[in-house]
C-alpha cells in the first residue's frame, strides 16, 4: 500500500488579498511561510516519509514544499516539478479582486467562473499585464499552448498525464509522494482519485497548508476518503476558502 499526501501551498500574497491568482507568480504570505512549517511538522508528526516531491513551477507551491521539507528534516528528498500541476490558469480574472468581481458581476457568475467544472473565465489578452505568454518557464512550451484561461475540466486533461507519466510511477516503485501544489490543481487530482461528479466537485474546497493523506490500492486508487492531518485547523479553513469573494 502507497502513502500519496497532497498538500496545498500556503497562504500566498494574493490569497491575502483576495486576488485571483491563477498562473501569476505570488510569493507565500508570513501566515503562508508558518502554515507551510506547520505542514511539515504535520508529516513529521504522523510519521509519514515521503521518497519523493512533485510540485508546480510557481512560486508559492516550491517555497512551501522547501519550508515543510526542511520542518520534516527531508530537505534533501528529490523534487520533480511541471507546469502540469500550476494552478488553474484564471484568464481575464488573473489579478482582480474576488470581492469586487463578485459584486460587479452577481454571486451565480462568480462561482460559475470559480467553482463550475466547464465553464472558463474570458480569456486573457497576451498583453495584459498578468498574462504568462513569454514567461521564460514556459519556454518550452509552444505559445499556443500556454492556456489563456482554463475551467477545471482543462486543468483534470493536463493533469492527468502527469499523474499517470510521473506520479504513478515513484508509487509503483515504492516511494510515497507528497504533491505540492495549488486549490484547483489538487481538486483536480482529488476529484479523479475520488471519482466526484462534475457537478459536486463544485462543493470540494481545499484548505491552504494542511496535508491531506491517501492510503492507496495496488491500482493506486484510495481505500478511503482523503484524511487532512489535522481535521479541525482543515474545517475552518474550508469554510473560509468556500467564502472567499463574500465581503
Ligand atoms: C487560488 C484559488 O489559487 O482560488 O488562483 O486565486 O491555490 O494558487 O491560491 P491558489 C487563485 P479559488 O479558485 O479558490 O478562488
Amino acid at each position: 500500500m502507497a502513502t500519496l499526501v497532497l498538500l496545498r501551498h500556503g497562504e500566498s500574497e494574493w490569497n491575502v488579498k483576495g486576488l485571483f491568482t491563477g498562473w501569476v507568480d505570488v510569493t507565500l504570505s508570513p501566515t503562508g511561510e508558518e502554515e507551510a512549517r506547520r505542514g511539515g511538522e504535520l508529516l513529521l508528526e504522523a510519521g509519514i516519509r515521503p521518497g519523493v516531491v512533485h510540485t508546480s513551477v510557481l512560486t508559492r507551491a516550491i517555497r512551501t514544499a522547501n519550508i515543510a521539507l526542511e520542518a520534516a528534516g527531508l530537505l534533501w528528498l528529490p523534487v520533480k516539478r511541471s507546469w502540469r500541476l500550476n494552478e488553474r490558469h484564471y484568464g481575464a480574472l488573473q489579478g482582480k479582486d474576488k470581492a469586487q468581481t463578485r459584486a460587479e458581476f452577481g454571486d451565480e457568475q462568480f462561482m460559475l467562473w470559480r467553482r463550475s467544472y466547464d465553464v472558463p473565465p474570458p480569456p486573457i489578452a497576451d498583453d495584459d499585464e498578468y498574462s504568462q505568454v513569454g514567461d521564460g518557464r514556459y519556454s518550452l512550451l509552444p505559445s499556443e499552448l500556454v492556456p489563456r484561461t482554463e475551467c477545471l475540466k482543462d486543468v483534470v486533461g493536463r493533469m492527468l498525464p502527469y499523474w499517470y507519466d510521473e506520479i504513478v510511477p515513484d508509487l509503483a516503485a515504492g516511494r510515497d509522494v507528497l504533491v505540492v501544489a495549488h486549490g484547483n490543481s489538487l481538486r483536480a487530482l482529488v476529484k479523479h482519485l475520488e471519482g466526484i461528479s462534475d457537478a459536486d466537485i463544485a462543493g470540494l474546497n481545499i484548505p491552504t497548508g494542511i496535508p491531506l493523506r491517501y492510503e492507496l490500492d495496488a491500482d493506486f486508487r484510495p481505500v478511503g476518503k482523503g484524511e487532512y492531518l489535522d481535521p479541525e485547523a482543515a474545517k475552518a479553513a474550508i469554510e473560509a476558502v468556500a467564502n472567499q469573494g463574500k465581503k
